[in-house]
């Protein structure tokens, strides 16, 4: 008899211990709760009971497949091979249980085994050809920290689990991810783990890179805590089932020309300058360039709001064009609120652009960094030579302060499209050329004034001008936001800087930014020097 095929869209882990209120229920309650998750749409389940003692594990595992065998949901028995035997359940064994190999062998060759995976060489190990067949799915995490497990392995982060997915590659082996998966972190997790994108109808373009993708969210306190557990299960089976919609959508480059994504630059700023209902920029910024960056904004013909209250987060994601955070004045309050607005902005489907200012300047940097982007996704990530290099774990391009650096990269377009393609969102690399890459295909442009490298917050206000288009309502994706939004505010400078008017630094930040103000779609057209590279 083959072993069943199994829908683990939304995998529900459960145990009395597991249920917050109900330790001590009796064990009526906690059936009832489960057939609860069961019409609510969980599609497997798998018993953990881990301080309580065979017999009575026994008795809740035979009560449990009754409910489950009524929903025709399969049964996977935590740990207890001897349990598993005895009701004709399937197994799942973690990395300090029966090691799988063995328990496979006692299970035989008809019930499905599935494997807890923390790091890659645990995927590495169960891919050998020694053990092929043996594992039929695995559990990637801690995605994120949990109160639910005792000696919880180390939390890996939605980058740990995209890490362990890719030496999945494309494996028959199923992979759901499990620790802290909630209907605020699941929008992250999905966007950070996108399905493969479709070829191309251009055949000249780069071809697709390949993402393994998940086949399951693994839940236990979102479904066991929860009063209504059916509630709680249909609106996490209905976030797995709309998980295209929270993958950034890079557009395959080879549709772009140089020439397209002018023209659709200057209808963007003649977008701008029509639109009534002004897109909102929401900035969490550093200190030192909060009234620059709304001024430009502003001259753009958006509206900023700088405020840093957590409180205030989820409010005006529902309002946001596109939310802006930058690393540049990274105390903890400060991290935590752009972690919950983030979340939020995530949630609620709106762009995040990531300004990691001064991210190669010290280890601390790096890790908020890191964080960030365990804790949300971001559509756009926008630095210089020095942050891209330390985000992409280049040396070739050291930072020491906030500043630009130099000339940059002997291979700028690899690093910026290595780092788009692994970070599956759009890379955008300011300098004397700008390099922008969605991991398919990059651009490179040349306009621009000497006078930016010579001003503060030059870079955060082309992260805010980024901002604004890529929190226009239009179908033209992250790529072109972020080309327009180079483009605008470079070939402003270029215009400020013809000024006679500009005698200095401080001249040039006040042109730069009237310059914004006045810049038309016709000078988009008649100044712009892009090309694909
Ligand atoms: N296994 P919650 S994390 C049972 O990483 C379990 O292998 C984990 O609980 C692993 O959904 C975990 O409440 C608990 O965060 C997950
Ligand atoms: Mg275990």
């Amino acid at each position: 008899m083959p072993r069943p095929t199994v829908d683990y869209s939304l995998y529900y882990v459960t145990g009395r211990s597991l249920l917050p209120t109900t330790s001590t229920a009796p064990l009526d309650s906690y059936l009832d709760h489960l057939e609860l998750a069961l019409q609510g749409g969980v599609t497997v389940v798998q018993i953990r009971e881990k301080d309580v003692d065979g017999r009575e594990f026994y008795e809740v595992a035979r009560r449990s497949k009754l409910v489950c065998d009524k929903y025709n949901v399969p049964l996977f028995i935590n740990d207890r091979l001897d349990i598993a035997l005895l009701l004709s359940c399937h197994l799942h064994v973690g990395q300090s249980d029966l090691p799988y190999q063995l328990a496979r062998h006692l299970l035989g060759p008809d019930r499905l085994l599935g494997v807890s995976v923390n790091t890659p060489d645990e995927m590495l190990d169960i891919l050998k050809p020694e053990h092929a067949g043996m594992v039929d799915y695995v559990g990637i995490g801690p995605a994120f920290g949990t109160q639910t497990k005792k000696n919880l392995n180390p939390v890996i982060g939605v980058r740990g689990v995209r890490d362990v997915l890719q030496v999945l590659g494309d494996s028959e082996i199923k992979a759901v991810v499990i620790g802290g998966i909630t209907p605020e972190t699941i929008p992250n997790v999905l966007a950070q783990t996108p399905a493969p994108l479709l070829p191309s109808a251009d055949p000249t373009a780069a071809s697709p890179t390949k993402y393994r993708s998940l086949d399951g969210l693994a839940v236990v306190s979102s479904i066991a805590a929860s009063p209504t557990p059916d509630v709680a299960a249909r609106e996490l089976r209905a976030l797995f089932a709309q998980r295209d919609e929270y993958t950034t959508r890079l557009e395959r480059g080879g549709e772009w020309s140089a020439e397209k994504v002018v023209q659709v630059a200057a209808e963007l700023v003649d977008l701008l300058r029509s639109e009534e209902k002004k897109p909102l920029m929401h900035h969490i910024t550093n200190t030192v360039v909060q009234n620059d960056c709304a001024n430009l904004t502003l001259a753009l013909n958006a509206s900023p709001i700088m405020s840093t209250v957590s409180a205030e987060a989820a409010a005006l994601s529902k309002l946001l064009g596109c939310l802006v955070l930058n690393l540049g004045t990274a105390t903890v309050p400060i991290l935590e609120v752009q972690t919950i607005a983030g979340r939020e902005a995530n949630r609620n489907r709106k762009k995040v652009v990531f300004d990691p200012v001064g991210v190669g300047a010290t280890a601390y940097r790096r890790k908020a960094a890191s964080d960030l982007l365990n804790a949300c996704h971001v559509s756009i990530i926008k630095g210089n030579a020095g942050e891209i290099g330390a985000l992409a774990g280049s040396s070739e391009v050291q930072a020491r302060g906030v500043d630009s650096v130099g000339p940059g990269f002997k291979d700028p377009v690899t690093v910026v499209r290595t780092l788009a393609a692994r970070e599956k969102l759009v890379v955008g690399m300011s300098g004397e050329v700008d390099y922008v890459s969605d991991g398919h295909s990059t651009f490179a442009i040349e306009n621009g004034s000497e006078w930016q490298g010579k001003i503060t917050g030059s870079g955060c206000m082309a992260s805010s001008a980024v901002a604004v288009f890529a929190g226009l309502d239009h179908e033209s994706g992250p790529l072109v936001a972020t080309l327009a939004g180079l483009l605008v505010i470079n070939i402003a400078a270029e215009i400020a800087a013809e000024r006679t008017t500009v005698q200095g630094p401080n001249t040039f930040r006040s042109a730069l930014i009237d310059e914004c103000h006045n810049l038309t779609p016709e000078d988009v057209v008649k100044r712009a020097r892009i090309k694909r590279v």
